[in-house]
């Protein structure tokens, strides 16, 4: 690998990976040459003529005009001596060529270039992720599921996978995915959410999952996908939504400081962002003092069913980020008439739940609550919302047979790191985007 060749004593080597420039000038040629893990300069005197009294001129005919037909992206094997020279503004070394094989020759033409459109570079994305800006996300993301996994195996969560092929909704009637399925319809689960509950009946205690949700949502904003990572987590025996606030918080640490540790200077390359690892406890403000706040401060949000807007998530998190010099804030205490059924309502004042949206860098990453786990509740709560509480028999059966207090949350992956980077789309950190108008590659 090129990053190996820095280790290494000045001496014969062979270093393969793609071609990312050539640089060819009369009397020498400069490749770089790329793989995942660095990019390091290649160069060798350029033979333009066979030379009679020279029996290897023929040899370096061929290797100048090898490298000359190269095309951007070619896949080639090199050997050659490396020689560690300061002078070289590329990781300070380079590798003289005596041998060069074609492994695997690029088309000529590039498809996209830097200037590309996104939607462009989305039709060519295995070229697109060639990029090590790209390349770096994924190490990234990676590192932030890593830090998670430890928090929640070191204290003892159960990782479930759940299924996706669903007999009913699993959030909402809208945004719903049908599958044929043998002489029924399925439907691709929107959530977990009711599986990972029936954990906490199952007496696991302590649950997290980290797969794919489906959600037939037409809109094409900077935010939404109809497949996105959710990364969901849920525990029993809590007296309010605050102990799933803390745990939330506590896992954001911990991704942050290994993003920060691992990656953080390459993030200031590469992205020009500074990783902040946020400090504990996280800002809790309740929507309805949220939404008074950003009125004092000029902005009325225009939605009439008491729910925050994405201007108003923007004005919070810049009021946040004034008085408590904070990028992430609780939103607590959602009305009842905004939140599905499931979340538990206030004892006092059932027109409010014990539930939270958790905002960062101004947008909504996660939403969370403690769960209702009293079935005659829940039946009625159900019925609030106009469902018949035989649909979701299955469902209410996890709370007949004794079931503890609960909560959790569900986070999606893409914003978190889409915010992290200060990119401007989910599409841009998200392996293989689906959208409305999507489906390939
Ligand atoms: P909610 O529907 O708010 O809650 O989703 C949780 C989080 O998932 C992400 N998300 C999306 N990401 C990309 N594209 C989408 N179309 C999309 N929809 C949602 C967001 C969002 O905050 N079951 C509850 C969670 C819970 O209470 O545990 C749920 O799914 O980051």
């Amino acid at each position: 690998m090129v990053k190996n060749l820095a280790a290494l004593a000045d001496g014969p080597v062979t270093v393969s990976g793609w071609v990312e420039t050539v640089r060819d000038q009369k009397k020498v040629q400069f490749i770089v040459l790329r793989d995942e893990s660095g990019a390091v300069q290649l160069v060798t005197p350029a033979t333009r003529e066979l030379v009679e009294d020279d029996p290897t001129s023929a040899a370096k005919l061929a290797l100048t005009e090898t490298i000359s037909g190269l095309a951007h992206g070619s896949f080639v094997s090199v050997t050659g001596e490396l020689k560690h020279d300061e002078r070289v503004k590329l990781g300070g070394l380079e590798v003289k060529i005596s041998a060069l094989e074609v492994l695997s020759a690029a088309n000529p033409e590039t498809p996209i270039a830097s200037d590309s459109s996104l939607d462009k570079r989305q039709d060519w994305r295995f070229l697109d992720l060639r990029n090590p800006k790209q390349n770096l996300i994924f190490k990234i993301q990676t590192t932030f599921l890593h830090a998670m996994r430890e928090y929640w195996v070191d204290n003892d969560f159960i990782e479930i996978h759940t299924p996706k092929l669903m007999a009913s909704a699993s959030e909402s009637r809208a945004e719903l995915f049908e599958v044929e399925y043998f002489d029924t319809t399925a439907y691709l689960a929107q959530s977990p959410q009711f599986f990972k509950q029936m954990a906490q009946s199952a007496g696991f205690g302590k649950i997290f999952e980290v797969g794919p949700a489906f959600r037939a949502d037409p809109s094409f904003t900077s935010r939404h996908a109809t497949e996105f990572t959710s990364v969901d987590s849920e525990i029993s025996w809590i007296d309010s939504h605050e102990d799933v606030m803390k745990l939330h918080e506590e896992l954001i640490v911990a991704g942050f400081s290994a993003v920060k540790a691992k990656h953080g200077e390459a993030i200031k390359d590469l992205f020009d962002v500074e990783i902040t690892v946020p400090a504990t406890p996280f800002p809790r403000i309740p929507l309805a003092e949220a939404k008074q706040i950003i009125k004092e401060r000029g902005y009325e949000v225009p939605r009439a069913d008491d729910d925050m807007d994405p201007e108003g998530e923007r004005q919070i998190a810049a009021y946040v980020r004034e008085t408590y010099g904070h990028e992430f804030v609780f939103l607590t205490d959602y009305a009842a008439s905004i939140r599905p059924f499931y979340h538990m309502r206030h004892a006092d004042n059932p027109a409010l739940t014990n539930s939270y949206d958790l905002i960062f860098n101004g947008v909504e990453i996660s939403t969370g609550a403690q769960r209702e786990h009293r079935v005659d509740v829940l039946e009625a709560q159900m019925r609030d919302k106009g469902m018949e509480p035989k649909e979701l028999d299955f469902y209410l059966d996890f709370f007949r047979y004794g079931a503890p207090s609960h909560g959790g949350f569900g986070m999606g992956l893409a914003r978190v790191l889409m915010l992290m980077l200060h990119e401007s789309s989910i599409r841009e950190v998200t392996y293989l985007f689906r959208g409305p108008t999507r489906l390939a590659p």
